[in-house]
């Protein structure tokens, strides 16, 4: 039998008063315990070459993936874990975001890290005249030879692995002895209204058990409550095993049920802390080398911490070997388990769901009522029934709001920002070493904090760019001889930013990394107007950015034409003497700096310095098939359904193209879309979801949507790419975000992309640029209404449809917007 969704969850609650539970991701078949790795099909150039449209369906699920396709993660943006749910044997695998091979502290030691940035900036002045002489074999050739670097991507290709991975911190799990035969009401569900997991079950004796997890972010530790429904049935042996590659120690405490592994990974010598105590109603519990032994007891509770010595304390003269250290895990793990366990279950729960619930509780969205049919399967099962084209408009606001659980869960300040796996990874090394990659991905996984309002989500992103930008630095001079800071494809935690080694130039030679990753430190301050944020954190590291492409451009001899030579597509196409896409993040970041100097009232000789150069940038083109060319040259092919579309950057994240302000160019994207196609990788439906959402046309983001859902996504809704890679969940979110709000064109376009498919809902507690909010409601495919909050005054464009309104706004006051016979009115 399977129980009814709401009163299960509600159940769990115990004294907490939780809101309704509309939210679940659930199953009601345990797992086996399979699936040790994540899968991963080797190098990321061999994999997906073709680009067609991927299959996540159940044939893909064996139980060799389910860790990747069934677990269930939780997290507090330091500690993650994965709530596996089998019987027999429970286990977690766990994550702390901080534990990194890599880095300066490898073998090598530290002045040996930077030798990575070569010296290669005067060799742009024999790439641009080889291109300026029409010879651009040697251009590429040139670039090739003299651009990448002397550090591997491969943890095989150097025996120090400098570059590194995001590693596991090991598993945990618990020998019950609890025979599966004969189970039954098994269910496991992740609650993503509060943030915690449960798997309970009924065993062949008739004893009913329950397992509830969640890791709390004020208290920095992850809680386990093993009950029954009947005294004395808690029987486990606790294990935890660490990283593979990592030497250290258990100390344990016979009497108090505690024990603590301290171990350091082989490569960087990261030390870390594992600590783990089990505090038990009646029975026993003793520690025995390396397990804690639970007999008869009653009740159960586990609280595991950790953390590791990483500190992201970069040192600008190299001197000090220890640079990226600077914690002493024994210490905050020690006072993070004494504060958790006098606080006690009870507590740490109620104090974990008010945290999440302040984040995640901002937005509503509903569209139509599942059946009671739907309601009453699992997750898995819905998603099946959605790929045979069943309707299930409460799945794909579960998504919606997965993405937002996702975020809180994997990004909150004091850590580092959500990685490609957020930060759930359960092997030594993993896809694209689960790093940072900034051509699409570290970015796409920060666009629905700030419109779905998780404003607070962004710091560990802040902190993340400030945090490449002494390094960059030394890239930007070294390789371009510009002033200002770059960074490259891919970041670790310890400030890489060069190229790493490799020929596929398209793949590893991207200047406009950092200025992407700098546009979103104003958009920070575009939607919450925050002054101080903008003059001392946002502004240098954006301004940064526009030296270094101020340097970096190049004046075609006999044009008055700036260009970007050399430069690439990300991960497309040729060295070009300019692309569409660099061109695209220069105009972006300038404009960005131009508005932020004006608001500062500083700098007004770079503004007029900027201003000037772009009106010289090479401009985009429109190219034999209406299409907006991704190239400098005309060389697109219509049938490339490359998964990047790096040359609608304007469009979408940017805002230098739309159908409000440059409809021929909005034209020409569109043309591109269809070109590219609508299925692919899981991160890039989610992105051509966003971009049609631009566009303005709703049932086609409506298609890339549910392309997301049925192609790009695991049973337990994580984005597959495949393998799993979380930036596709984000896109999601962002895009339908898109679809239902924009305020990008100068004003707040309501509902600009509503697809047919959702004539009825409503969503609230969106932000817009401006610092306002807005909650939105429809009914028959028309506004029904709008409130506008103005968070700091202002006038405030609004548009809906062909209507248009602008609203003077008094800081604090709420507006209501309705469409009254065919004029947008406001009280
Ligand atoms: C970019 C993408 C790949 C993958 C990797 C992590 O390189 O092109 O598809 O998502 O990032």
């Amino acid at each position: 039998m399977r129980l009814p969704l709401l009163t299960s969850l509600l159940l769990v609650a115990g004294s907490v008063h939780l809101q309704a539970q509309h939210n679940v991701v659930w199953f009601d078949q345990p797992t086996s315990l399979k699936g040790q790795q994540c899968w991963w099909g080797g190098h990321p150039e061999k994999y997906n070459k073709a680009n067609k449209p991927v299959r996540a369906g159940d044939s893909a699920v064996n139980s060799d993936h389910e860790w990747e396709y069934r677990s269930l993660p939780l997290g507090n943006g330091s500690i993650g874990c994965n709530v596996m749910g089998s019987v027999a044997t429970e286990r977690y695998t766990l994550n702390e975001k901080t534990l990194w091979r890599g880095g300066p502290n490898t073998a090598k030691g530290a002045a040996d890290y930077w030798n990575q940035n070569k010296q290669s900036a005067h060799v742009l002045k024999d790439i641009r005249q080889a291109f300026a002489d029409g010879n651009w074999d040697k251009a590429a050739q040139l670039t090739t030879q003299n651009f990448n670097s002397t550090v591997p991507y491969e943890a095989t290709g150097e025996p120090q692995f400098r570059f590194g991975s995001f590693t596991t911190m090991g598993e945990l799990t618990l020998a019950t002895n609890i025979s599966e035969q004969g189970i039954s009401h098994y269910r496991r569900a992740l609650s993503v209204d509060s943030a915690y997991a449960t798997v309970s079950f009924t065993a062949a004796n008739g004893v009913s058990y329950k397992r509830q997890t969640f890791v709390s972010y004020p208290a920095n530790v992850m809680v386990v409550r093993l009950t029954a429904d009947k005294p004395g049935q808690q029987h486990f042996v606790l294990n935890y095993a660490p990283n593979p590659v990592s030497e250290g120690h258990f100390t344990g405490d016979g009497q108090n049920g505690q024990m603590c592994y301290v171990a350091r990974l082989d490569n960087n010598q990261m030390q870390y802390v594992v600590r783990i105590k089990v505090v038990a109603k009646n029975g026993t519990t003793h520690y025995n080398n390396g397990q804690l032994v639970v007999d008869g007891a009653d009740e159960a509770v586990i609280y595991l911490t950790a953390d590791t010595d990483y500190a992201p304390n970069y040192n600008p003269d190299f001197g000090d070997a220890k640079a990226y250290v600077g914690v002493n895990p024994v210490q905050t793990t020690e006072r993070w388990m004494a504060k958790a366990v006098k606080r006690g279950y009870d507590k740490l729960f109620a104090e974990h769901y008010k945290d999440y619930a302040s984040l995640f509780n901002r937005v509503h969205f509903t569209l139509a009522e599942g059946t009671d049919a739907q309601q009453h399967k699992p997750t898995n099962e819905r998603l099946a029934d959605y790929r045979k084209g069943v309707a299930d408009p409460q799945l794909e606001t579960l998504y919606y709001q997965y993405g937002r659980y996702l975020l809180i869960a994997s990004s909150r300040p004091g850590n580092l920002p959500a990685n490609l796996q957020g930060m759930w990874h359960n092997n030594v090394d993993g896809p694209w070493r689960v790093d940072y990659h900034n051509n699409i991905n570290l970015q796409m996984n920060y666009w629905p904090a700030l419109p779905t309002n998780l404003t607070e989500c962004t710091e560990p992103l802040t902190n993340f760019i400030r945090l490449l930008e002494k390094p960059g630095e030394r890239t930007a001079r070294a390789y371009w001889g510009a002033r200002g800071w770059a960074a490259g494809i891919s970041a670790n935690i310890f400030g890489f930013t060069a190229p790493l080694e490799g020929a596929d130039m398209s793949w590893n030679y991207n200047p406009m990394a950092a200025s992407w990753l700098a546009t979103h430190l104003w958009d920070y301050y575009d939607y919450t107007r925050d002054a101080k944020f903008l003059r001392h954190t946002a502004y240098p590291l954006m301004k940064g950015c526009a030296l270094f492409c101020e340097d970096f451009l190049w004046q075609k001899p006999g044009t008055d034409t700036l260009t970007a030579a050399p430069s690439t597509s990300p991960e497309h196409g040729p060295i070009d003497e300019g692309t569409t896409f660099t061109h695209a993040v220069i105009r972006e970041i300038l404009e960005d700096c131009i508005a932020a100097a004006n608001v500062l009232g500083t700098d007004q000789a770079e503004v007029a310095r900027w201003q000037k150069i772009l009106q010289h940038l090479a401009p985009y083109k429109i190219g034999r098939y209406g299409q907006l060319m991704e190239w400098s040259r005309d060389i697109d092919d219509p049938n490339d359904e490359h998964r990047h579309v790096n040359h609608l950057f304007g469009l979408h994240p940017g805002h230098t193209i739309s159908p409000l302000t440059t409809p021929a160019l909005a034209n020409a994207a569109r043309v591109v879309l269809e070109h590219r196609g609508d299925g692919a990788t899981g991160w890039s439906m989610g992105w051509k979801l966003n971009q049609w959402a631009r566009l303005h046309d709703g049932n086609h983001s409506y298609i890339l949507y549910g392309n997301l859902l049925k192609n790009g996504t695991a049973d337990n809704l994580w984005d597959i790419h495949p393998p799993f890679q979380i930036d596709g969940n984000f896109g999601g979110t962002a895009g339908v975000t898109e679809m239902l709000l924009q305020s990008h064109a100068g004003c707040l376009d309501l509902l600009p992309s509503l697809p047919d498919a959702w004539p009825e809902g409503s969503i609230s507690g969106l932000r817009a640029r401006g610092n306002f909010g807005v909650s939105l409601s429809w009914t028959g495919g028309q506004l029904k209404q709008a409130v506008i909050t103005s968070g700091s005054g202002g006038m405030c464009h609004l548009r809906y449809g062909n209507h248009t309104l602008d609203l003077p706004t008094h800081k604090g006051r709420s507006y209501t917007i309705t469409l009254n016979q065919g004029k947008l009115v406001w009280r």
